[in-house]
C-alpha cells in the first residue's frame, strides 16, 4: 500500500484520518464537478481537523490518500473500472486501476488503519431483487470491516425499506444522525423508521470502539440527512428514477453497469439541481465523518 505524504505525516503526528472513496469521482459525479468536489470534500475533513485519504488502485496499488496530479488523473479517465470486493486482488495481480466502491474503500481503510469512512450514498438492495438478486456487496462488507461508514441513507433508485431489512439481518447498526428516520439520499427524510438515534460524535465513536471489544466483526453506518436548504423530496425526483430503471430494464443493464447507469439517467434528468443536492451533502458527510474520527482519538 502507498499512502500519500500528507496520511504519513498525520500518522506521525496523531492527526485522525478520514478515507473518501474514489467510484463516486469515476461514476458518480460529472467532469469536472467530480474533481471540483473531490478536492472540496477534502478540504472539509482537514478543516474540521482530520486529514482524508482519498482511496484508490492505481498501477496495481493501493492508495490511501491521493496527490492532486493523481486525483486529477482518476476523475478525467473515461473508462475507470469500479472496484469492489470481489475485484481488488485481481487488479493488483494484474497492475490495473481503478476506482474504489463503498465496500473496496472500507477493506482498503481498515487495511490502512483508518476507523472513519465519508461517502455519498451506500448501494443496496435493488427494486426488483427479487427476481434480479442485485444485492450491493457493500451491505455484507459493513457487516464484515469494522469501519464507521458515514452517508446520507440510500438513493431511492433502490429498495429502501428492502436494504434496512438487509442491513438488519446483516447486524449492521445503522444510527441516525440527529434523525429517526432513514434518510433518502437527495431528501432529508423517507418515512421509515430506524431504531437508532445518536446526537453526539462521541458516542459514536465509543460504540464503534464497544463493538469491537465485544469481539463482533463489522461496521457502523452512520446516516446524516441532507441539509434542509439543499433537498429535492422524493415526489419531485421519483419521476426521474421511474423513467432510469425503465431504461436500464430496457437495455437490459445488469451486474456493475446497473448503479451507474441508474446515476447517470437520473442526474442527466434533474440537471443542476440534484447535482447541487449531491455535492452539498457529501460535503456534510465529509465533515461529520471528520468529527467522528477526532472523536475517536481522543477516547
Ligand atoms: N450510490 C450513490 N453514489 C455512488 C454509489 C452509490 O449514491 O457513487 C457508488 C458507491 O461507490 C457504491 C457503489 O459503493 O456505487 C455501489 O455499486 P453496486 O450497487 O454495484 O454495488
Ligand atoms: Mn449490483
Amino acid at each position: 500500500m502507498a499512502k500519500s505524504s500528507e496520511v504519513q505525516a498525520a500518522e506521525a503526528a496523531n492527526i485522525p484520518l478520514v478515507a473518501l472513496e474514489s467510484t463516486i469521482i469515476t461514476h458518480g459525479l460529472p467532469w469536472p464537478r467530480n474533481l471540483e468536489t473531490a478536492l472540496l470534500m477534502e478540504e472539509t475533513v482537514r478543516a474540521a481537523g482530520a486529514v482524508p485519504a482519498t482511496i484508490a488502485v492505481l498501477e496495481g496499488v493501493i492508495h490511501a490518500g491521493l496527490e492532486k496530479s493523481a486525483l486529477e488523473k482518476l476523475a478525467q479517465t473515461r473508462d475507470a473500472a469500479k472496484l469492489s470486493r470481489a475485484d481488488l486482488a485481481p487488479v493488483l495481480a494484474a497492475g490495473g486501476d481503478g476506482s474504489t466502491t463503498v465496500a473496496a474503500t472500507m477493506i482498503c481503510a481498515h487495511l490502512a488503519g483508518i476507523d472513519v469512512f465519508a461517502t455519498g450514498g451506500i448501494g443496496g438492495v435493488h427494486r426488483g431483487a427479487e427476481t434480479s438478486f442485485d444485492i450491493s456487496a457493500d451491505l455484507d462488507e459493513l457487516a464484515k470491516t469494522p469501519v464507521t461508514v458515514v452517508c446520507a441513507g440510500a438513493k431511492a433508485i433502490l429498495d429502501l425499506p428492502k436494504t434496512l431489512e438487509a442491513l438488519e439481518t446483516r447486524g449492521v447498526p445503522v444510527i441516525g444522525w440527529r434523525t429517526d428516520e432513514f434518510p433518502a439520499f437527495w431528501s432529508a427524510t423517507s418515512g421509515l423508521p430506524i431504531p437508532l438515534r445518536m446526537d453526539d460524535a462521541p458516542r459514536i465513536a465509543r460504540a464503534h470502539k464497544l463493538r469491537a471489544a465485544l469481539g463482533l466483526e463489522g461496521g457502523q453506518l452512520v446516516v446524516n440527512p441532507i441539509p434542509a436548504v439543499d433537498e429535492i423530496s422524493y415526489h419531485e425526483i421519483s419521476p426521474a428514477i421511474e423513467r432510469a430503471i425503465a431504461e436500464a430494464a430496457e437495455q437490459g443493464i445488469t451486474g456493475k453497469d446497473v448503479t451507474p447507469f441508474l446515476l447517470e439517467r437520473v442526474l442527466a434528468a434533474t440537471e443542476g439541481r440534484s447535482l447541487e443536492a449531491n455535492i452539498a451533502l457529501v460535503l456534510n458527510n465529509a465533515r461529520l465523518a471528520a468529527e467522528i474520527a477526532v472523536a475517536m482519538l481522543e477516547i
